[in-house]
This record gives structure tokens, C-alpha cells and sequence, in this order.
């Protein structure tokens, strides 16, 4: 099923620009078509905005100005900062649909995901302001007499935030929210798709902060591409990069972070596999495997690759996928009904066809989809049929990332089998298992299951909720963002000995004379 039409580029650009002047972006910061940095949507691939970039700061000046105002934020009691990210968090709600609607735009998300992109922002901000309370530290037994030992939290610095154009803003906003309250300015460099979005959570947030009394840029967007991104990862001033994106952007970040002993929060590809075994609920498993597959078009970090099945149950779930993959609307993500919007761009697309072709070649069987739809009504944009393949063995392509809807199936005898082709790629975000077996589940879970940051039970691999840690190992990046303890990324510990005993005591009962 398709919606055969979209609407057009200039109704798109019209909506961008209510949602613009609704959150209060400047419009000096919209020049005229033709000059500055065009946004294009991925819902026709028409230019619907352009950013004047040389109205916003270059990373050099805004890490200037965000040493400046780290000095006043710093000493900003934390439940004080708290009620910025209280602010900030009424502002999204009263603007949930003028955000929505620019993530619609930008990122050619169906309204529902968008507005639970929104809600994600909210979230967080609810948990960062309770955190606002409760950046506690410890006290520990000292050996000595009449000492006191313990650990607080202080403030880190300005915070880079680097993110990708598929969580435009609930990545930022994980980010902000929490180093908000640690204390922490932060310099965004938002996807080069989507600085509509940036833009407008910036004017949000600098409502909120001279609602509160908070001063000004305490985050500025920085617009531009890998020589922005350089400038930003090469500041010492910059104590802490946070970046979303492809291993390969990692790999370029990290090493340049660490040579200047600099702090990183990655989070990067993933290439998540769930696991259905024969005990499992078919219709559950198929159903969340359909939305974790080809939900935001395949473009999550948590997106399910990799769908690892008992030979008994393969061809019922291959065939209930299928089905499901069949009825989903495709089409313009703002026609009633659409669940696939489209995909990025014209190397999305391409990556997907590649990894289908090289599927194949290695004895692969495309079961359904992998077919480009509404080229007529719109032949600037990539809309594409989530695919769903059949592989013998888990061959380098399957190791691969795709980013975008293709679901491969693989067949397994013993959950042992199962759990080592699992683990059995580079990536380590998100995994799943589907059983009614406590047993399976509990292997699965534990310290020889999966190898991954998230892994669920009887759940799909995305839509992580905003209370738990984020992020991956192997080459996700080993982040976390988000809930649970993460807010600790964006603090120094400070390790403390206080002496109130009135007499010279070394540890570990040293003598030296006196
Ligand atoms: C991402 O794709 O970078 O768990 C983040 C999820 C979302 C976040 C995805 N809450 O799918």
C-alpha cells in the first residue's frame, strides 16, 4: 500500500515556516532561497528553508563564549539549574507540534514517531530537573582516625554535542538536559539535514532560560560539516565530546578526543538481532519485529538487521513478517495512515540495494520488498519497501550496518548456535530474545548471553525508554546517554580527605618520622 500522493514542496516549506515562527526562531536566520544552506525534506527532496549559517557562531567563538558562561553556570546551585530544564520541558509541550512537525520535515518521520521524538525530549527533561536534586556523591569509611573521605560531583565544562539527522532532537536533548543540570554549557553541531529542528530547540531553550533568569548561550548551535565537527573534537577547551553517528565518524572522533585527554561519549552503529524461539508468542514476536524493522523507514541505531529464528518456527515468522511488511503504508509521512515515511536520501537507498544485491549473491533470498516506490509522484525522494531476506549464514554483509528497512532472517538449531551468531558482529547496541522459556531468557540475559548495551525480553530492539542507560559496546562506542546513572559522563568526581583529627596521619599506617 502506497498514498500516491505528497504533498508538495511549497505547502512543506509553509509548514516549516509557521513551525519556525511558532518556536520563535529568528528570521533574520531564514534568508531567501539562493544564498546560505539549503534544508531539503526527504518528503519530496525539495529545498523547503534556508539557514543564513554566518548568522550563527563559528565553533571557535561559541567554545569562547561557552568557557565564559561556564564560569557563571558552574556556580549556579544545581537544583537552581534544574529549573531551566523544567522550563525548557513546559516550553516542548506547549511546542510539541511545531517540533513534530520540523522532524516530520526534516527527517520524513510519521507524525506519531516525531511526536514521541518530542516526547522523549520531555522525558528527559522530567528526569534531568529530578536529577537536579540528586547528583549525589558518597561518603566512605576512612582507615584513619578522625578523617572524613568522600566523593562529589562537580561541574565538567562545555559539552560538544554531535548529532545525526534520525533523532534530530531527543539525542540533543539527552544530552542537554543532563549536562544542563551537571552544570555544563553546551556547543551543538547538529546533522547538516536538519538544522530547522536545532534551530527551533535553541530559540526554545533560549525562551526558557531568560524566562528562569539563566543566562544567555548556554547552547549554541554551530552549523557545518567534518571541519565544524573538527574544530569542536581538537578544543581543549571542550572536556567532553558526546557524538551520534556512524563507527566511521567514531573512529575519526575518538582517537583525536583521547590525544588530548579529552572525554567521549559514543554512540554509533548498530547491527541488533533478536533472537525467536520456538516457545515464543509468533504474533508478538512478528509484530514487534515489524515496527523495530521498519519502523522511522529502518533508519534507528536500534533498527532489528539481524532477526535470529529456531528452524521449527522460521518459515511461520518469515511468512507473518512478510505480511505485515506488505500492509504497511508507504508514502508521505504526513497522509493519514502512512507508517513508512521516507528514507534520507539517495545513498540511503543505495545502501540498501547494495546490501540486498550482496545478500543475494552470497546465496541469499530476497523474500519481499527492496522495490523503490512513488517514483512518479515523487522522483526527487527515496521511498523503498522494507525488504525482507533469507541467508544461509551470517556472511560479511549481515555484519554490516544498513541503516534502513532491511531485515535479514537467519535459521538456528540450539540457542547456543542462536547466541554466537548473535554476537558474532563487530556492532553491540540493542538485541532482543523472544521466548516464553525463563530459561532461554535468563541465558540470554546473562554474562554469556548477548554481548550488548540493551537487551530485552519479548521486546524489540528500539524504543528504548529515556530511564535507562543508552548506548553499546563493541563498536557502538561503549556511551551511555540518558537515564540511570549517565548524568556521571558529564561530571568530574572529586575525591575528597578531610582531616579534623588535628595530627599528621598517612595511610596505610605510613611512617615518616615527626
Ligand atoms: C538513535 O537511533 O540514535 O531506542 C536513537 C530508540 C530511541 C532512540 C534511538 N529511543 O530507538
Amino acid at each position: 500500500m502506497s498514498s500516491p500522493t505528497i504533498t508538495t514542496t511549497d505547502d512543506l516549506a509553509a509548514r516549516a515556516a509557521a513551525a519556525l515562527d511558532a518556536c520563535g526562531v529568528d528570521a533574520a536566520l531564514r534568508t531567501t532561497p539562493g544564498g546560505g544552506h539549503a534544508v531539503r525534506t526527504p518528503i519530496t527532496g525539495g529545498a523547503i528553508a534556508t539557514v543564513d549559517a554566518t548568522r550563527l557562531p563559528a565553533p571557535g567563538p561559541a567554545v569562547t563564549h561557552a568557557a565564559e558562561v561556564f564560569a557563571t553556570w558552574r556556580a549556579t546551585p544545581a537544583p537552581v539549574r534544574g529549573r531551566l530544564v523544567k522550563r525548557l520541558g513546559e516550553l516542548l509541550n506547549t511546542h510539541r507540534a511545531d517540533l513534530g512537525a520540523l522532524v516530520t520535515l526534516e527527517a520524513g518521520k510519521i507524525p506519531s514517531e516525531s511526536d514521541g521524538e518530542v516526547q522523549e525530549m520531555i522525558d528527559v527533561c522530567d528526569l534531568a530537573v529530578g536529577l537536579s536534586r540528586q547528583l549525589h556523591g558518597r561518603t566512605m569509611a576512612s582507615e584513619r582516625p578522625g578523617h572524613r573521605l568522600s566523593e562529589t560531583w562537580q561541574p565538567l565544562g562545555p559539552v560538544a554535542v554531535i548529532t545525526a539527522f534520525n533523532f534530530p532532537v531527543a539525542v540533543w536533548a539527552w544530552n542537554t538536559a543532563l549536562a544542563l543540570v551537571c552544570g555544563d554549557p553546551v556547543v551543538w553541531k547538529p546533522s547538516e539535514r536538519t538544522p530547522l529542528t536545532a534551530l527551533a530547540s535553541c530559540a526554545l531553550l533560549a525562551r526558557a532560560a531568560d524566562d528562569v533568569g539563566a543566562p544567555a548561550g548556554l547552547v549554541q548551535v554551530v552549523l557545518g560539516g567534518a571541519e565544524t565537527g573538527r574544530a569542536l573534537v581538537d578544543d581543549v577547551r571542550i572536556p567532553l565530546v558526546s557524538a551520534t553517528g556512524s563507527t566511521a565518524m567514531g573512529r575519526l572522533v575518538a582517537p583525536r578526543v583521547a590525544a588530548r585527554f579529552g572525554r567521549t561519549i559514543l554512540e554509533l552503529g548498530g547491527n541488533n538481532a533478536a533472537v525467536v524461539t520456538p516457545s515464543a508468542d509468533l504474533d508478538l514476536a512478528v509484530e514487534a519485529a515489524t515496527f523495530a524493522a521498519a519502523g522511522t523507514a529502518g533508519q534507528r541505531c536500534t533498527t532489528l538487521r539481524r532477526l535470529i529464528v529456531h528452524e521449527d518456527v522460521a518459515d511461520a515468522v518469515v511468512d507473518g513478517i512478510a505480511a505485515r511488511f506488505a500492509q504497511l503504508p508507504i508514502g508521505d509521512p504526513f497522509a493519514q495512515g502512512t507508517l513508512v515515511g521516507p528514507l534520507i536520501d539517495g545513498t540511503s537507498e543505495e545502501r540498501v540495494h547494495d546490501a540486498i544485491a550482496r545478500s543475494l549473491a552470497d546465496g541469499g533470498t530476497l523474500v519481499s520488498g527492496g522495490t523503490r516506490r512513488l517514483q512518479d509522484a515523487a522522483p526527487d525522494a527515496h521511498y523503498l519497501e522494507p525488504a525482507l531476506v533469507t541467508m544461509p549464514a551470517q556472511t560479511a554483509v549481515v555484519r554490516e550496518e544498513t541503516f534502513g528497512p532491511l531485515l535479514t532472517v537467519l535459521r538456528y538449531r540450539d540457542l547456543d548456535e542462536a547466541i554466537a551468531l548473535h554476537n558474532d558482529v563487530p556492532q553491540g547496541l540493542s538485541s532482543g530474545i523472544f521466548t516464553r522459556d525463563q530459561a532461554e531468557a535468563e541465558r540470554f540475559l546473562s554474562a554469556e548471553g548477548a554481548d550488548c548495551g540493551i537487551v530485552n525480553v519479548n521486546a524489540g530492539t528500539s524504543g528504548a525508554e529515556i530511564g535507562g542507560a543508552f548506548g553499546g559496546e563493541k563498536e557502538t562506542g561503549g556511551g551511555r546517554e540518558c537515564g540511570s546513572d549517565a548524568w556521571k559522563g558529564y561530571m568530574r568526581r572529586m575525591t575528597s580527605t578531610v582531616n579534623y583529627s588535628g595530627r599528621v596521619a598517612l595511610a596505610q599506617d605510613v611512617e615518616f618520622g615527626g
